[in-house]
């Protein structure tokens, strides 16, 4: 993807936009989609406003510790009506223990998925293949990942997501970390129950033929922001299966295969 589009509008209109996606976190209040009132907006533009919001909630002391690419499956593309991959990035304060209560009041209409982190131990920038993600990843682990849509009904288009840091509410690692070549992650496969049901089944080749893809995605997508990618970071690779939605008394667990398994209950 390449960010060098025109910029449609000015620094006051994202400084203004990031303002409204962090109050609606805040408060958990739904807005409209940002393109309702910026028609014209880029992709290139919504970055902007998605690091406005980084910086202002770094400003607040939150840590950036990683990143997440999304939107990177069939299953979650087909969910949300898009079929372009984009990234968001973590703080420290969006983490829970696995075993933990994810208090649901917090959040608009939260939604669970499951996913394949990579901790790196190099820095990754410019332009980087499968091959070099993996060369840099020290462990993968399970992750399951709380998304929350600041917009009304959970509806969205590319543009207003991906200022929305699309859409990071929680995320939970856990599970067993594993040396990235100890396994083939195409075909790791993972069953995530709702309340003891099983509501998705996938395996990690959904996520654009190899997880490691997504990542290469996500670093080509912050050297177009002018970033990289720190050794040390916490990186999700994008939700395997279709998201589930909670609610309060809500139990959610996503066994892995040969990685473990996370459990999360909502209160
Ligand atoms: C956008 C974020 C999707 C993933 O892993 O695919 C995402 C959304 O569906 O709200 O985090």
């Amino acid at each position: 993807m390449s960010l060098d589009q025109p910029k449609t509008v000015d620094e006051e209109a994202i400084i203004r936009m990031a303002e409204r996606v962090e109050t609606a976190q805040r408060y958990a209040v739904p807005i409209r989609k940002l393109t309702e009132d910026y028609p014209d907006l880029t992709i290139a533009d919504a970055y902007r406003v998605q690091t406005a919001l980084r910086r202002n909630l770094e400003k607040k002391g939150e840590r950036v510790i990683g990143w997440k690419a999304g939107l990177t499956s069939k299953p979650k593309m087909a969910q949300m009506g898009v079929s372009t991959p984009g990234v968001g990035f973590l703080t420290d304060a969006m983490e829970r223990p696995a075993n933990s209560k994810i208090t649901v009041s917090d959040m608009i209409h939260p939604r669970v998925e499951a996913e394949i982190a990579f901790v790196t131990n190099k820095e990754l920038s410019g332009k980087v293949t499968r091959e070099d993600v993996l060369a840099a990843t020290d462990y993968v682990q399970p992750a399951l990942e709380v998304i929350d849509s600041r917009f009304t009904g959970f509806k969205f288009d590319l543009e207003s997501v991906l200022a929305d840091n699309s859409s990071s509410a929680r995320y939970v690692p856990g599970g067993r970390m594993i040396r990235p070549d100890a396994l083939d992650l195409r075909t790791v496969g993972v069953v995530l129950e709702h309340n003891g049901e099983i509501a998705q089944i996938g395996a990690g080749a959904e996520v654009l033929g190899h997880p490691a893809e997504a990542i290469a995605m996500l670093v080509g997508v912050l050297d177009d922001m002018g970033e990289v990618l720190p050794a040390g970071s916490f990186v999700m690779a994008g939700a395997i299966t279709a998201a589930v939605a909670v609610k309060p008394g809500d139990s959610i667990t996503a066994r892995f295969y040969e990685m473990g398994s996370i459990t999360v209950t909502f209160t």
